[in-house]
């Protein structure tokens, strides 16, 4: 096969040995990424899939499962979210969990066979007067065992810095689209507050989650450029989420026009070829998904996936559906690492 010569003209890495996740990457150029992501479909899968296997056993896939511990009454005004106060999608708002009820959660979450277990809360931002009861659901999560992760909106250095002391493994924080295209779906902050919590993240020592969502009326080139700030980061994160929009009644992406599956798992697959060691996760709207896409993007170098009936408000493949389909294809549960 031959491919593009220019596709790795982004790194004075030697091709095929891949960087480790969270070290540097070198530096992508659009036009590389631009010229991977338009091979015809069957080069650009088998780069991902040779890129993929120098990492990673195929045949495993990474999961994780959320909980949502603080739902609704956001400030901000993401306009893809349930649970922003801008808009009416009829979700109730409520306070943040008690310890107990979490932990709960997190032994079922186990049990069901995830690793990782990820907490979610509507804020811009913690508060001061929540960081007892985080630090309580961070030591209690990891005694079972299971990596402990939290997406609490934006943190400043001091803050991300007392989740990591508490053993807080990761922290998602979703760059979510391109920096051109950030404003049109979020007014209440900047990309660049999003890359600032990131470096604050990853000062503390804590692993990087952080990706986007496809299907929110974006060009395919704001894709590209989502995932060439990633890479470029300067190192690049531990976890990619790639979450496909779920459309909710009431936010003004509501109606945003679905996305073409090949170009999904396009996207997909330049994640991997441009983050050769990180997870990617096949994460929000597989419920939308047939079989056979999934079973591309795990072709593709998806990885990992969420697992469990609901997202943090939003459905997801039941755990039945999900080890069914994993079955069908072969595909272990990958141990925690
Ligand atoms: N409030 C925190 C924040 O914004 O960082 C954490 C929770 S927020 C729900 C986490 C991520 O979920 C978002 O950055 C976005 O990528 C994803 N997400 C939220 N709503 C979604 C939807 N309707 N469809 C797909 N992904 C969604
Ligand atoms: C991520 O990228 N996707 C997850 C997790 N990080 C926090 C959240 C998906 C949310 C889907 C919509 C919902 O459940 O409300
Ligand atoms: Fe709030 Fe996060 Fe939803 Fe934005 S994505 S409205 S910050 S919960």
């Amino acid at each position: 096969m031959s491919v593009d010569a220019t596709a790795f003209e982004h790194t004075g890495a030697t091709p095929g040995v891949a960087p480790l996740a969270g070290e540097s990457t070198g530096r992508w150029t659009v036009a590389a990424a631009e010229a991977l992501y338009n091979l015809p479909f069957a080069d650009l899968l088998f780069q991902a899939q040779v890129v993929h296997r120098e990492s990673f056993d195929p045949n495993r896939v990474q999961l994780s499962r959320l909980m949502s511990i603080k739902t609704g009454g956001c400030p901000e005004d993401c306009g893809y979210c349930s649970q922003s106060a801008h808009f009416d999608s009829g979700l109730k708002a409520t306070k943040l969990m008690d310890v107990e009820a979490v932990i709960a959660g997190a032994r079922e979450a186990r049990d069901g066979g995830a690793t990782r277990f990820c907490m979610g809360a509507a804020w811009r931002g913690p508060k001061g007067r929540d960081t007892a009861r985080l630090v309580a659901m961070i030591q209690g999560v990891k005694a079972l065992g299971l990596q402990t992760c939290m997406t609490l909106g934006m943190l400043s250095r001091e803050q991300a810095q007392a989740l990591g002391d508490a053993g807080l493994d990761y922290y998602n924080h979703n760059i979510d689209t391109s920096e051109r295209y950030y404003s049109s779906v979020v007014s209440t902050r900047t990309f660049a507050d999003r890359l600032e919590t990131l470096e604050h993240v990853r000062a503390s020592g804590m692993k990087v989650c952080c990706g986007g969502i496809i299907g929110m009326g974006e060009e395919v080139a704001d894709r590209i450029a989502m995932l060439v700030t990633l890479a470029n980061l300067p190192a690049a994160p531990e976890s990619v989420p790639i979450n496909s929009l779920i459309p909710i009644p009431g936010t003004p992406l509501a109606d945003a026009q679905a996305v073409d599956p090949i170009s999904f798992v396009r996207t997909i697959a330049l994640a991997r070829v441009l983050m050769p060691t990180s997870y990617v996760r096949l994460s929000a709207g597989r419920t939308a998904m047939s079989d056979e896409t999934q079973a591309l993007c795990f072709l593709a170098g998806a990885n990992s996936i969420f697992v469990g009936d609901t997202l943090l408000t939003a459905d997801n493949p039941s755990e039945d559906a999900d080890a069914a389909l994993l079955r069908r294809l072969g595909i272990r549960p990958a141990t925690a690492d």
